[in-house]
């Protein structure tokens, strides 16, 4: 992400998805973690949203991944489901890309913010820098629906954790 006023730079999340409760019982953070398939990441918070109302599901999840569920942003609509879903939009499969890079790592640039409205409602927001990430939490703290909410997170390709290039650097020599 690029950096702004605020300083810092935030790291790209790599691949995959852990389903965990996090600390406040109300909210429910299905975010990536290093090796474990991601895509079912979108589809769980619909099934949790539904299996426990009372629970407020937060997604993190690839472009990648999401480009293979984003269709049930629609099911959200239709189930009156309010999620919160960030999709981390490094243009592609960046995982694979640290490992064997070659134009089969590309996807298609979708304008992910724009989804919600056109899979029956909800909002889209789009984040560049930290500012618009702080902006990006405020609205999402305060956010009640209706439908889901999408926050793409532009981040460089290449810009990933230092365990995960590590971890990359053994699977490349193998
Ligand atoms: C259905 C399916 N096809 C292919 C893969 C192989 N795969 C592992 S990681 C990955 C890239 C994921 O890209 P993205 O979600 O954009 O995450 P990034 O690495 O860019 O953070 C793919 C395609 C998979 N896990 N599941
Ligand atoms: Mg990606």
């Amino acid at each position: 992400m690029k950096k702004d006023r605020q300083g810092s730079r935030m790291r790209g999340i790599g691949v995959g998805l852990l389903v965990c409760v996090l600390g406040a019982p109300s909210v429910l953070g299905v975010p990536s973690a290093l090796g474990v398939p991601s895509e079912p990441g979108v589809p769980a918070a619909l099934g949790v949203g539904l299996a426990a109302p009372e629970r407020r599901p937060i997604v993190f999840v690839g472009d990648g991944a999401f480009q293979m569920t984003a269709q049930e942003l629609s099911s959200m609509n239709r189930y009156g489901k309010s999620p919160i879903v960030f999709v981390v939009n490094n243009r592609g499969y960046t995982a694979e890309r640290l490992i064997h890079d070659g134009p089969f790592n590309d996807i298609a640039a979708w304008k992910y913010h724009k989804l919600p409205d056109a899979f029956g409602g909800g909002t889209g927001m789009e984040v560049h820098t930290e500012g618009d990430l702080e902006v990006a939490l405020e609205q999402a703290t305060l956010f009640n629906g209706p439908g889901p909410m999408l926050i793409e997170v532009h981040i460089d390709p290449w810009d990933t954790s230092e365990a995960f290039k590590l971890m990359s650097e053994v699977l490349r020599s193998h």
